[in-house]
C-alpha cells in the first residue's frame, strides 16, 4: 500500500552537552555520510536538508546542582525549539538529527505547541533503553540526557520545563517506551508514581514485537500527531556499537524493521528525532547506516512487496 508523506525538513542538532560520553556531537554528520536525505528523496519523499542549528561548546564540567551543562543545554534546546517550530509553521516534517537525547525537549516542545494550535492530538513514542526520566534530585550523572521525558512532563528546571507555551508540554498518558532496559533505582519509582506506559525487554520478549507494537499505536486516530523519539541505544550493541551508553539485550533487526514498519503502516508520525549516535564509538559508521535503513522502513519501505 504506498502512502504519500509530506514534504521533511532535515536538520541538525551537533552537540553532546546531555551526554556523559562524548562523541554524539558528530551524529548529524555521520547520519549525512549514511545518505539520509538521499534515502528518503528516493522514495519520492519531497526533503530539504536546512543544515544545522548552532550553540555553545561543551565544557566538560561536573554537576551544579544536579545538572551538567545546563546553560549550555537551555541554548541547544532553544535552538532546536525554534528549528522545529519554524519547519512545523512552513507544514513540514522535522527530523532533528542529534545530538545526544537532551535536545528531544526542545523538539517535542515545538511538536506539542504545535498540535495544540492545530487542534491535534499528540501521542510520542519513545524509542529507548532509557526511560530519560530522572531529576536533579535523584540522577546518578547529573547528565540531562537521561531526564528529557521528565522535564516534558514538568518535573525539571524552569527553562526546560517551560520551553514552549504549553506548560508541561505532555502528560505522561500521551507517552509511550518502547525497548527499555536500564532504568536506575529512584527513576524506577518515579516513573511507577507518574504512570509511564513502558513496553519494557520483558514485555516484548514475552508477547513479541507485532502484540506490543499493536498495543503501543492502539486509539491513534485522524487528528492524531506521532512523535518519534529515535535513541539508536533501543538497538541491541551487537548491530549498533556506536551509541555512548550501549546497554545489552535491546532490540534486533527484524524486530527493529517491525517496530518501524508498524509506526509507518499506522500513516500518523508527524515529526522525529534521531539521537544518539556516536561515530567515535561506532565501527564504520555502521550505528548511522542502521539508523538509515530503519527510517527508511519508517517512511514506508517494505522489505516485502507491500509498498
Ligand atoms: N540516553 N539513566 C542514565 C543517566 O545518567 O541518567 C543514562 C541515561 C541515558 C540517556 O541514553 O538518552
Ligand atoms: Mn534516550
Ligand atoms: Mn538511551
Ligand atoms: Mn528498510
Amino acid at each position: 500500500m504506498a502512502r504519500s508523506y509530506p514534504p521533511v525538513s532535515i536538520f541538525g542538532a551537533p552537540t553532546d552537552v546531555g551526554a556523559g560520553t562524548r562523541g554524539a556531537s558528530m551524529g548529524p554528520e555521520a547520519l549525512r555520510v549514511a545518505r539520509l536525505g538521499e534515502a528518503l528523496a528516493a522514495r519520492g519523499i519531497d526533503v530539504v536538508d536546512t543544515g544545522d542549528v548552532g550553540g555553545p561548546r561543551n565544557p566538560w564540567t561536573g554537576p551544579a546542582d544536579g545538572y551538567r551543562h545546563l546553560d549550555e543545554v537551555v541554548a541547544w534546546n532553544r535552538a532546536v525549539f525554534d528549528a522545529s517550530s519554524a519547519i512545523l509553521r512552513a507544514g513540514r516534517m522535522p527530523v532533528m538529527l542529534g545530538g545526544d537525547h537532551c535536545l528531544a525537549i526542545g523538539s517535542i516542545a515545538a511538536v506539542a505547541d504545535h498540535c495544540r494550535r492545530a487542534g491535534k492530538t499528540l501521542r510520542v513514542l519513545w524509542l529507548d533503553a532509557h526511560t530519560d526520566f530522572n531529576t536533579s534530585a535523584i540522577t546518578p550523572s547529573g547528565n540531562i540526557h537521561g531526564m528529557p521525558v521528565a522535564c516534558l512532563c514538568g518535573i525539571g528546571p524552569e527553562p526546560l520545563v517551560g520551553m514552549g507555551e504549553q506548560v508541561p508540554a505532555l502528560v505522561p498518558a500521551q507517552i509511550r517506551q518502547v525497548g527499555i532496559r536500564s532504568v536506575d533505582q529512584d527513576e524506577k519509582r518515579l516513573v511507577k508514581e507518574h504512570g509511564l506506559d513502558i513496553y519494557d525487554m520483558r514485555y516484548i520478549d514475552e508477547a513479541g514485537m507485532k502484540q506490543t507494537m499493536e498495543q503501543v499505536l492502539l486509539g491513534l486516530g485522524e487528528d492524531s500527531h506521532l512523535h518519534v523519539s529515535f535513541d539508536v541505544d533501543i538497538l541491541d550493541p551487537s548491530i549498533a556499537p556506536g551509541t555512548g551508553t550501549p546497554i545489552p539485550g535491546g532490540i534486533h533487526y527484524r524486530e527493529a524493521q517491525l517496530v518501524m514498519e508498524m509506526i509507518a503502516d499506522s500513516g500518523r508520525m508527524g515529526s522525529l528525532d534521531i539521537v544518539e549516535v556516536n561515530p567515535a564509538l561506532d565501527d564504520r559508521n555502521s550505528t548511522a547506516e542502521l539508523a538509515v535503513d530503519l527510517v527508511e522502513s519508517l517512511f514506508g519501505k517494505s522489505t516485502l512487496m507491500r509498498d
